[in-house]
């Protein structure tokens, strides 16, 4: 293992098994760690709900490992879901008990009820299995099957690195974390507070300012305390932070130029979306009118709105929640950004529709109401199948209202990207009751006058802390 001396430089601390040391000459006296090894949890009593580790030294030598892992034990009770059969797929599921504990996020088995092919995902809050989504609806079934939720697959803990005594918390506003510090990870660890933490967004960084210079620190962050979480209800599914590919490759067919260069898209933090277009009566009992051009049902999407109409419904939704004591501090109603609507509406799809490329348009139908199937009219929302992840009408029916203004994509790799910094038109997306098939397609986006309405034009909403 290759070492960097230099005066006054205390020893550096032994890695863990698996963990590699890298001397950076380009560096001067610091050693650059880069992070490089995986430990896998073995042991159940190292399993907690959620606590990271961190290392530094101190001065221009800080270098800090971040340790993604989890320790100390909450006991684990198994979770309990039904599921929901439609055209003899299995479309929805309902959790019935989210039971406690789990670290990872379960293994979901469907069996019985007649068919065959049905698979899910389970998603966590806080140690509960918060909702479970289709990943492939199966077909077939004639009842509905028997949903099994067994012991999660224990995920390797993640070591990295950084060059400060700096400690990135991930979690929800009102989260309490306490930092502990330790000299060493070798033998019997003792781990000594040295802050607490409670979060006020999604995602915080602590620095430690009284970290002894030339000294090696290693941190670990554990939640002590979970801060108050809004249960938006059924009519939301919470999506995890992930990665996807926004815009489409140059020979899908249908496309337009402005879906490129594709982007790698991450989002770094998880989000309620709803599942629904914002309903006639959703609109009516926030704003108290209803603008729209197609009435006689309020479970039609409201259209006629403009982007301002929406954000302005987003902001009185919020207000109305938050005196409600429905909705806790840190946490707001907004508009997708078009990257989480487009991550939200592909569902993990790298396809045309998010259930695939459908060449001959003959499964959109089942997904949509476009030109094709829809009559010339809005429908009642969630009239169609869902895509994977529970969501309906992301393709088809109204189209949507984003938060970006209008403009290129970057190419490259970004995160938690806002759109343009400015412009004359607000994004659009998913394609409506009077567009023909590819303006139904994930990639496909168009652009408006904020000011502009259309009986084709709506929105849904989003719940999510407040941006830092
Ligand atoms: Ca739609």
């Amino acid at each position: 293992m290759k070492t960097n001396h230099t005066k006054n430089q205390t020893p550096q601390p032994a890695l863990p098994s698996g963990w590699s040391r890298f001397h950076n000459p380009g560096a001067g006296r610091a050693t650059l760690l880069r992070s490089l090894g995986e430990q896998r949890s073995t042991s159940a009593r190292q399993e907690l709900r959620r606590t990271s580790l961190f290392a530094a030294g101190g001065r221009w030598l800080a270098l800090a490992l971040v340790v993604g892992a989890t320790v100390a034990a909450q006991a684990q009770t198994t979770a309990k879901a039904t599921a929901t059969v439609g055209g003899g797929r299995v479309v929805a599921y309902t959790v019935t008990d989210g039971g406690a504990g789990y670290t990872e996020p379960p293994i979901v088995t469907v069996t019985g009820g007649g068919g065959s092919g049905a698979t899910a995902e389970a998603v966590l809050d806080a140690g509960v299995v918060a909702a479970i989504y289709p990943v492939t609806t199966g077909s077939g079934y004639t009842s509905a099957p028997q949903v099994t939720i067994s012991a999660p697959v224990v995920e390797p803990t993640i070591l990295s690195l950084q060059m400060i005594p700096l400690v990135t918390l991930h979690g929800f506003p009102g989260d309490t974390n306490q930092i502990e510090a330790t000299t060493s990870l070798e033998g019997v660890v003792v781990w000594q507070p040295v802050a607490t933490v409670v979060l006020t967004n999604a995602v915080q960084e602590w620095y430690d300012r009284v970290s002894p210079p030339w000294a090696w620190r290693f941190y670990r962050a554990v939640l002590v305390g979970a801060g108050s979480r809004p249960t938006p209800g059924l009519r939301f599914v919470w999506l995890p932070a992930g990665q996807f590919v926004m815009g489409s490759p140059t020979n899908e067919v249908g496309r337009s130029s402005d879906e490129g260069p594709q982007t790698v898209v991450t989002l770094t933090r998880g989000f309620f979306m709803s599942r629904y277009e914002v309903t006639q009566g959703e609109y009516l009992s926030v704003i108290g009118s209803n603008p729209s051009s197609f009435t006689g049902d309020t479970n039609r999407p409201v259209e006629q709105v403009s982007w301002h109409d929406a954000t302005n419904y987003c902001g009185q939704l919020t207000a109305r929640e938050l005196a409600a004591g429905r909705l806790p501090a840190g946490w707001t109603y907004r508009l997708p950004t078009e990257a989480e609507f487009e991550y939200s509406s592909r569902a993990g799809s790298t396809n045309r529709f998010s259930y695939g490329d459908d060449p001959g348009y003959t499964q959109l139908g089942n997904y949509a109401w476009y030109s094709a199937n829809s009559g010339g009219t809005t429908h009642a929302v969630g009239g169609k199948l869902p895509n994977r992840w529970g969501l309906y009408d992301t393709s088809g029916n109204v189209w949507e209202w984003c938060s970006d203004w209008y403009g290129p994509y970057p190419g490259g790799s970004v995160s938690d990207p806002q759109g343009s910094v400015s412009g004359s038109y607000r994004v659009n997306r998913s394609g409506c009751w009077n567009d023909s098939a590819i303006y139904c397609r994930v990639a496909q986006h168009i652009w408006l006058s904020p000011t502009d309405k259309y009986p084709g034009t709506g929105f849904r909403v989003l719940l999510a802390p407040v941006l830092p």
